[in-house]
């Protein structure tokens, strides 16, 4: 999918207090700006135009904007965050949204943006800590009639399926070994990459570009045999409060 616009939240001071399991120590708030204003310029260097939304003090996490909502070329789903303490995100993700999308609420379950892996019309949904089977089965009945299909994943480590697997384009899958025999991604060119660099699976195709995170040698010299430049971005900041790449934005 070409996108043109994305939706980005400037990450709030109270940024350190949100949900992580990394034990890396707190991010650096300045810091933390300093990566999202790069983050924000590869987007843009890259045909990407931004919407950016003010910073949400209450909630730590809400820069990560992609969990609240997964957006398609037809409708935006707004979800239903599996962290009570992210649930709250929802109510401002609307009005952005639905200036360019119709918008389909979900009323049940628990789901997570980062859980949703689209590949042309077929979602791929991380059955995880934030995402279960109500959530996907919610999610499906409002897909469905736009002719989208869905396939549950499981998922045993890591927070979200895009922790673990990417789309490259090109039928191309960034994948760690954990997922590299589901049979789902059979009929797919897979680029496996070791446990120990599992954070840069988190690779995010913009357009004509691959943007990964700094400090994956090996995985920047795999990704960059497909022949797709690459845009090396410092993520350490978010990554101390498990963030990648792909989480920062909703394209469309
Ligand atoms: C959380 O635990 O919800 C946040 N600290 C990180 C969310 C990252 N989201 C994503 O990768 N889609």
């Amino acid at each position: 999918m070409y996108f043109t616009k994305a939706i980005v939240r400037r990450p709030a001071a109270s940024c350190g207090a949100g949900l992580t399991t990394a034990q890396s120590g707190a991010p650096d708030y300045n810091r933390t700006l300093t990566q999202f204003h790069a983050y924000c310029d590869a987007l843009r260097t890259h045909g990407v135009e931004l919407i950016e939304l003010p910073t949400l003090d209450a909630f730590p996490d809400s820069h990560f904007v992609e969990d609240v909502a997964v957006v398609t070329p037809e409708f935006a789903v707004i979800t239903r965050p599996g962290a009570p303490a992210r649930r709250g995100e929802i109510d401002s993700i609307g009005a952005p949204l639905a200036a360019h999308r119709t918008l389909l609420p979900m009323q049940d379950g628990r789901l997570d943006g980062g859980d949703v892996m689209l590949v042309g019309k077929r979602f791929y949904i991380g059955l995880t800590g934030r995402t279960d089977a109500t959530g996907i089965a919610a999610f499906e009945k409002l897909v469905a009639p736009y002719g989208y299909t869905v396939e549950a994943i499981p998922v045993g480590a890591g927070l979200h399926l895009k922790s673990v697997v990417n789309y490259l384009g090109d039928d191309v899958l960034l994948v760690t070994e954990a997922l590299a025999e589901h049979p789902a991604f059979k009929g797919f060119r897979l680029m496996e990459i070791d446990a120990t660099d599992e954070y840069a699976c988190n690779t995010l195709r913009i357009n004509d570009t691959l943007v990964t995170p700094a400090g994956y040698p090996r995985v920047h010299e795999k990704i960059d045999t497909l022949g797709v430049p690459l845009h090396v971005i410092d993520t350490s900041e978010f990554r101390k409060m498990d963030g990648g790449l792909t989480c920062l934005s909703l394209r469309f």
